[in-house]
């Protein structure tokens, strides 16, 4: 593929794909930018859950079981704060807590995220670059039947059960896509924006709510594709069927392609939806989208890069 990549992209998912994006793309050639409405101050200490996710995945230091935080992780810190009385509810690893503790002396001394990130990046021996999608503060707001919860109660403490009747991104309207962004968006090498299989309701949204963002992709000279994180009626991990059926959405492939609109010009579905992918009202590849290895990513990023090089807009 010749030209420059930009991945959209939440947590887990979306990370596996951005791994994928990472082995064939060169790393000057491709920007990956995260959810940030999934931030929050816990602890005293700034968590970015997506940007973190990401940047363990592209390092290599990803808990595999977990999805999220390091692998070889221990967990004597919480430990030690749950005897004390402290708030457990959301698990920091003694490894993880360095990055957390880290990022929240940086912001405090006036560095914006986008350079930490970068610069932790970088530590960490990842080349592309990975920019979190604002360094505004964007909150994910979950409105649900037991009232509006910020998203990490919501996800983490309530374990996605309360019943969900809307999502809003506080702060999004006054937030600005981060610089590195926009000139990603307006880079004359760009050749593709691949939406990750990410949560579109809680990890794709909150990027499409700052100012303007969804105008421009879908005004956007390259093509924009995504890939389906819904398989076979069911999410691969995490609440993505469980919150389109509340929110009533179609929970189905055809669901996420209602839910992008007229934003995308490429839609990629699973095998196990090859069936439906003939009555999508856009082009559709079918292929396997179930990442289990690093085969599985490489694999699946190529397929898409392949798929946008047929899509003219
Ligand atoms: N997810 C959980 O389900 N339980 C946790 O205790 C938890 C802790 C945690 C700590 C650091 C971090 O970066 C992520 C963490 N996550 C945890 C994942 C995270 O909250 C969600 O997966 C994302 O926000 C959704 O993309």
């Amino acid at each position: 593929m010749s030209g420059k990549v930009l991945a959209l992209c939440g947590g887990v998912g979306g990370a596996k794909l951005a791994l994928g994006l990472a082995h064939i793309v060169p790393p000057e050639d491709l920007t990956v930018v995260v959810n940030t409405g999934d931030d929050f101050t816990h602890l005293g200490l700034r968590i970015c859950p997506d940007i973190d996710t990401v940047t363990y995945t592209l390092s290599g230091l990803a808990n595999k079981e977990l999805g999220w935080g390091r692998e070889d992780e221990s967990w004597d810190f919480m430990e030690a704060l749950r005897a004390l009385g402290g708030e457990d509810w959301f698990n920091l690893g003694d490894r993880d807590l360095a990055i957390h503790v880290e990022r929240t002396g940086r912001l405090a001394k006036g560095e914006k995220l986008s350079d930490i990130t970068a610069d932790f990046a970088k530590r960490l021996g990842i080349e592309p670059a990975i920019i979190p999608m604002t360094n505004d503060q964007v909150a994910t707001i979950v409105d649900t039947e037991e009232g509006e919860l910020a998203f990490q109660h919501y996800f983490v403490r309530d374990r996605c059960e309360p019943v969900v009747k809307k999502v809003r991104f506080a702060g999004a309207g006054d937030a600005k896509p981060c610089k590195a962004f926009q000139t990603a968006l307006q880079d004359p090498d760009l050749a593709a924006i691949v939406i990750c299989p990410s949560n579109p309701l809680l990890s794709v949204d909150p990027i499409l709510a700052l100012p303007g963002l969804r105008k421009m992709l879908e005004g956007h000279r390259v093509p924009v594709i995504a890939v389906s994180p819904i398989v076979g009626g069911k999410a691969i991990k995490g609440p993505t069927a469980k919150m389109m059926a509340e929110l009533g959405h179609d929970v189905s492939a055809a669901g996420i392609v209602a839910h992008y609109g007229n934003l995308l010009d490429g839609f990629i579905v699973d095998q196990q939806d090859a069936e439906i992918a003939g009555s999508l009202p856009v082009a559709t590849h079918v292929t396997n989208t179930v990442m289990r290895t690093l085969e599985d990513r490489t694999d699946l990023a190529r397929a898409a890069l392949d798929f946008t090089r047929m899509l003219k807009r």
